[in-house]
């Protein structure tokens, strides 16, 4: 249970990965700047912490994380920063802007009082010596920057809604939507901060909306990575869903480009009218980078309209030919099955780098931005950890990695393309909490699938493994389907977590996953039940078959997302009959009742149609259906917060299970999403399921912790 005391100290958690899939959380976020760099500036939890990338030297530095909201690199020197102080001691709610060198922050300066909670700061330094900022910040109809601390509470709670999308992950749309606004510092020399702040600008102001208002950063999980400032300040780049489509069935999304300075209104570089941008090119937009160099602007697009797992390709758009729908865009590596999630220029402008999911972990791999489309990107990082964020250092040949892996929460190294891995930090070695992990408790293999592909999965073994003896099976099953078990750290499923319970672990990537080519992917729709679940049964019958230190016989099996409803359908057919316990975590009851969700591109996607022209690709994989088969006892949580799929779904399989008999507990968290993320929440999260499938599969006593009639 040693691994416990681990969730419970975990500290605060900054969202990572912007999937809605049940997938990491990572717990450092750290910046570069675009400058040639001693020291990487990170943050864990309520520290932060200067690394020095030559020598891995870790020296804490004194930014009150309550106060400090967020740090950037902005040189004057090679040490100077700009921050968020998330306390404004003339306008309640705002915020203020500090300049400081990191090493003498006693000397610091504060140079803008921002009227509303600002945040995702960008910012440079231009050739007038003044300072370029971009951040967002919910703003009114009317484009003002709303402050929610200054706004009149209004008498009555009722919302009314004209059109669909009336709710989104966890929160009810209000007439507020998020901007990017165009700051500036003038510099000053009879000012006594050095600068004389303009008002923000909103950059959204003005763009046609036929159907939809524009947005950035994209709500929940967009921030400043929605948005870029050009090196020389004068063009902001942001991504926003498209005008003219309506938001709840489309995934499409453009990037704007618009002067900083707002005196032009934004257009899409990439939208409808765009003459250069392949046919195709219809999905979403993402990670739009300006180049050093400041000629090119780089970003990411999927090409269906209404497929939030398509391929992201690459895009390179020449800023030199701007004007509206003629901007001259070109494809890079265009062939390349691999669907990057971000990307990271090199410093000479020549060559990129990016994250992407493959074979089960999130590889760095780089690339010439002339690259053609049968040009296959080199992966310089390997599959024993995956990369959280990357930094292209000034060498041109390495970049600063930060990354996790099933047995550690953090690793720091530069890593070349030459070859060569210079680790800097790695928490496993440095936190005594995690002192045993490693790397031999991780092992892989390979079955072939349904459809003939190989299917790979994560073995994870406990942490005191002994090869004299067998653990019980912990069978689990990922959320998407488009998602992937991935080599990396959690707080949620933590596959050594599980395992240290006493279990060997089996995470499979059956059909749906990401990061085995988009076939495997996409062979998920109209096929949740058959494909993926023939998958796992193979994926199971290995196990049986040739992992001696497995005791099969004494299983369990869990899953969240659409991993609960691949437990449920597993609980309605014969997989079901060989776990001693199941676990649903906010899953899929019935198929019939997508509807009640928020984004329905995405079943009438999965799906293949609407419920009502295509009602029998809804009831093919319906769970409910095979209720009669239901047999296993059944722990099963879900969340009141959770707008992806309603607590609804919980109630309706808990009150089924009783009513058949079958032994059955219910979890749930009113304060909590499609995810738990509060510390005391998962405590009990974790003790709860584990006393569960402890008493199913060992015999261990069941707690008198449920509350009963
Ligand atoms: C933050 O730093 C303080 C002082 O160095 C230390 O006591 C504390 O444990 C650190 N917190 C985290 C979350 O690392
Ligand atoms: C951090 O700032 C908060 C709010 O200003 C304050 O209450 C707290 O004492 C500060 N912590 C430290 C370690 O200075
Ligand atoms: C943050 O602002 C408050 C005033 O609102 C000030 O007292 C405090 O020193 C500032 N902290 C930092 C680190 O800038
Ligand atoms: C925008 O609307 C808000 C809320 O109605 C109002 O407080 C603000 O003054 C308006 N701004 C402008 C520039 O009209
Ligand atoms: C500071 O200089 C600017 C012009 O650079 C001028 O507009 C402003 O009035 C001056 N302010 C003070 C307080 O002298
Ligand atoms: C999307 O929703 C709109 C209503 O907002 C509807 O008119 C349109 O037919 C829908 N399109 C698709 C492809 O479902
Ligand atoms: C650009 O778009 C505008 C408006 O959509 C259109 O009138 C114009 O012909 C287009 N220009 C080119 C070069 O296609
Ligand atoms: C790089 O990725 C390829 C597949 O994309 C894989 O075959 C290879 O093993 C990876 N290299 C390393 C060093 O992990
Ligand atoms: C298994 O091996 C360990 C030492 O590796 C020993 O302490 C233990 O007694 C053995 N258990 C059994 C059941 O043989
Ligand atoms: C057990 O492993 C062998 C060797 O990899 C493989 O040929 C066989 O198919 C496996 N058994 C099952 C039931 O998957
Ligand atoms: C259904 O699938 C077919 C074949 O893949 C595809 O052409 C069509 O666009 C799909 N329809 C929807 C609504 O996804
Ligand atoms: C291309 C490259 O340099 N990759 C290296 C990154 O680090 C790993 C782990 O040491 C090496 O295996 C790779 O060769």
């Amino acid at each position: 249970m040693a691994l416990l005391a681990l969730i419970q100290a975990a500290p605060p958690l900054h969202i990572q990965d912007g999937s809605c899939n049940d997938v990491d959380v990572g717990i450092a976020a750290f910046d570069l700047g675009h400058y040639p760099r001693e020291w990487a500036l990170f943050s864990a939890g309520e520290n932060r912490t200067l690394l020095n990338i030559a020598t891995g030297e870790l020296r804490p530095i004194e930014l009150n994380a309550t106060e400090v909201s967020e740090v950037i690199w902005l040189g004057e020197t090679p040490t100077s920063i700009m921050y968020v102080n998330a306390t404004n001691e003339d306008v309640e709610g705002g915020v203020t802007l500090w300049l400081s060198d990191v090493l003498a922050l006693d000397q610091r300066t504060m140079v803008a009082s921002l009227d509303a909670p600002y945040s995702g700061l960008k910012a440079v330094r231009t050739e007038q010596g003044n300072i370029n900022f971009v951040m967002n910040s919910l703003a009114y109809p009317n484009g003002t920057a709303y402050n929610e601390a200054l706004a009149p509470e209004p008498e009555s709670s009722g919302r009314l809604y004209g059109d669909i999308f009336v709710r989104h992950w966890d929160t009810y749309l209000t007439p507020q939507r998020f901007a990017a606004f165009g700051g500036t510092l003038v510099s000053r020399a009879n000012s006594t901060s050095g600068y004389a702040s303009l008002p923000p600008v909103n950059l959204l102001k003005d763009i046609p909306a036929p159907l939809t208002r524009p947005e950035t950063p994209w709500q929940p999980f967009g921030d400043q990575g929605d948005y870029d400032i050009s090196p020389d300040g004068t063009w902001v780049a942001f991504l926003s869903k498209a005008p003219e489509l309506p938001k709840a069935n489309y995934t499409a999304s453009y990037i704007f480009l618009v002067p900083h300075d707002g005196s032009a209104i934004a257009y899409p570089i990439n939208g409808p009218s765009s003459n250069t941008k392949p046919e195709v090119a219809k999905g979403a937009s993402s990670s739009p980078r300006f180049s050093p160099d400041g000629k090119s602007l780089a970003y990411l697009q999927m090409d269906d309209i209404s497929y939030e797992a398509d391929r992201n390709k690459i895009y390179i758009a020449d800023l030199s030919t701007v004007s509206l729908n003629t901007t001259a865009i070109t494809q890079v590596a265009s062939d390349w099955d691999r669907s990057p999630d971000s990307i990271v220029w090199g410093p000479d402008s020549a060559q990129i780098w990016v994250p992407a999911q493959n074979l089960g972990a999130t590889s760095l791999f780089v690339l010439p931005v002339t690259a053609g489309a049968d040009y296959i990107p080199a992966n310089v990082t390997d599959l024993s950890n995956s990369v959280a964020a990357a930094y292209a250092l000034a060498d041109g040949v390495s970049a600063l990695v930060s990354s996790s892996s099933i047995s550690s929460s953090r690793d720091f190294y530069t890593n070349t393309t030459t070859g060569v891995k210079n680790l800097l930090f790695s928490a496993t070695t440095t936190d005594p909490e995690l002192a045993g992990l490693g790397q031999h408790t991780v092992d892989q293999f390979y079955v072939t699938g349904a459809l003939d592909i190989p299917i790979q999965s994560w073995v994870v073994k406990p942490s005191n493994f002994q090869s004299n003896r067998t653990y019980p099976l912990a069978f689990i099953v990922h959320g998407g389907p488009q998602s992937a078990n991935v080599n990396r750290w959690s707080t949620r499923w933590n596959l050594q977590v599980w395992a240290d319970q006493g279990y060997v672990v089996v995470a499979p990537n059956p059909v749906g996953s990401t990061g085995f080519g988009q076939y495997l992917t996409d062979m998920i729709q109209n096929n949740w039940g058959s494909y993926p679940y023939e998958d796992l049964v193979n994926v199971w019958e290995y196990v049986a078959a040739n992992l001696s230190y497995v005791d099969v016989e004494n299983g369990i099996e869990a899953g969240a997302s659409y991993g609960g409803f691949m437990t449920n359908w597993i609980q309605g057919h014969d997989l079901g009959r060989k776990f001693k316990a199941l676990v649903t975590h906010d899953g899929v009851t019935s198929t019939l009742n997508q509807y009640t969700t928020e984004e329905l591109w995405f079943m009438q996607h999965d799906f293949n149609g609407t419920l009502w022209a295509n009602r029998e690709n809804y009831e093919r994989w319906d769970p409910i259906r095979h209720a009669v088969n239901f047999s296993t006892p059944h722990f099963v949580i879900h969340n009141e917060n959770d707008y992806r799929l309603p607590v609804s779904e919980g109630i309706f399989l808990f009150n089924v299970l009783q009513e058949l008999g079958v032994p059955s507990r219910f979890l749930t968290f009113p304060d909590e999403n499609h995810w738990v993320l509060n510390r005391a929440n998962s405590l009990v999260w974790h003790t709860e399921i584990f006393n569960w499938i402890n008493h199913w599969s060992k015999g261990t006593p069941l707690d008198d912790n449920a509350i009963s009639k």
